[in-house]
């Protein structure tokens, strides 16, 4: 993670504060984005880097609008963003100091320490370990579980995928590919529609048959009614607990959405038992800040980011490293 990501605030920051030299080499991540982005393989979201201005030696009220702004802008949200302001107005009193690059360093710190209050552990011990994962359409669900059925098989872990969004037969094939990509079996409905709680009870029995270690089940995103998502969900989750305990429910957010795609996804929230995050398309967002708000929103641990269309570019989440390189020092 610490290379791919194209932070967006940080390059902001090192304008307001001057960090970014020789005794901050965590700003790197910002730079080394650059060669990417002019090859093409990311897609043109980032704005252009900033006309250079004077850097500012001292704190003063100009810094903290620029902090404002960046962090509004960066998608962290009103209240975080307000927080965090006053949280480090009270450190710059205590500590006494004026120098924007100590302002800096306590921000990695006050985001770091928030973002570290959930605990972004998968449970995979059961055998078998059944994933569930869930989300509105075209958040990434499918690409994921492709990419995190090889990242468990580079552990290797034996994996069996489950296609239960059984509506479009792109869907079921979609999955096929990326399970040969990951070296993951596959259980795919016997014809199109087919019962997807059948495709899901299925796939744990063929798992349990078979020795295999990891279970991970697609499912539709289709947001048709509440109460049909409810159903749905309810009953893909009774099947399967007949035969397995559900080890992770995890819901898939697609980042450059934001808040908004946080309220699309609140059904799920409230009809799946989700146990855990999945942020996707960090690679092409200027949004890292929504990391920090989902958390506190929903209350649930981001357990993994999602940083392009290759089936290397997931990774677990590590509040330091994230922090890091949201602040670049
Ligand atoms: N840039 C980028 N694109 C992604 C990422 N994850 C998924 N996508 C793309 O988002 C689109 C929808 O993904 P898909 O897995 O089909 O979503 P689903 O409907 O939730 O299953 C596809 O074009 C994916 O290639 C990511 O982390 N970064
Ligand atoms: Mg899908």
């Amino acid at each position: 993670m610490a290379d791919r990501t194209p932070w967006s605030l940080a390059g902001r920051l090192r304008n307001l504060f001057g960090g970014g030299s020789a005794d901050a080499p965590a700003a790197a991540p910002a730079e080394a984005a650059a060669p990417a982005e002019a090859a093409g393989t990311t897609p043109a979201a980032l704005p252009a880097a900033p006309p250079a201005v004077p850097v500012k030696r001292v704190i003063d009220e100009d810094t903290w609008d620029g902090l404002e702004a960046a962090l509004i802008s960066a998608d962290f949200g009103p209240t975080v963003t307000e927080e965090t302001i006053e949280d480090l107005r009270g450190k710059v009193d205590r500590f006494r100091t004026t120098d924007p690059r100590d302002l800096q360093r306590m921000l990695r710190e006050s985001l770091e320490e928030r973002l570290a209050k959930f605990d972004p552990t998968l449970r995979l011990t059961d055998r078998p370990a059944v994933v569930l994962v869930v989300g509105v359409n075209g958040v990434g669900k499918t690409t994921t579980i492709g990419k995190f059925a090889k990242f468990v098989r580079n552990y290797g872990r034996t994996v069996v995928v489950g296609a239960a969004d059984t509506f479009r037969a792109a869907a079921v094939e979609q999955l096929t590919t990326w399970a040969e990509r990951a070296g993951a079996d596959i259980v795919r409905p016997q014809h199109q529609g087919q019962d997807p709680a059948s495709v899901a009870f299925q796939t744990v029995e063929q798992a349990k048959r078979n020795g295999t270690e990891i279970v991970i089940i697609d499912t539709a995103g289709r947001l048709h009614t509440k109460g049909g998502l409810m159903d749905e969900m309810t009953k893909i989750k009774r099947v399967i607990e007949k035969q397995a305990p559900i080890a992770e429910v995890l819901l898939v957010l697609d980042a450059t959405t934001g808040q908004n795609g946080l309220m699309q996804a609140e059904a799920f929230l409230e009809s799946a038992g989700v146990t855990g995050l999945v942020l996707t398309k960090l690679d092409g967002s200027a949004k890292g800040g929504f990391v920090l708000a989902v958390q506190e929103r929903t209350g649930l641990p981001i357990k993994l980011i999602g940083q392009g269309e290759g089936i290397g570019d997931l990774t677990g989440f590590t509040p330091h490293v994230f922090a890091q390189n949201l602040v670049g020092v």
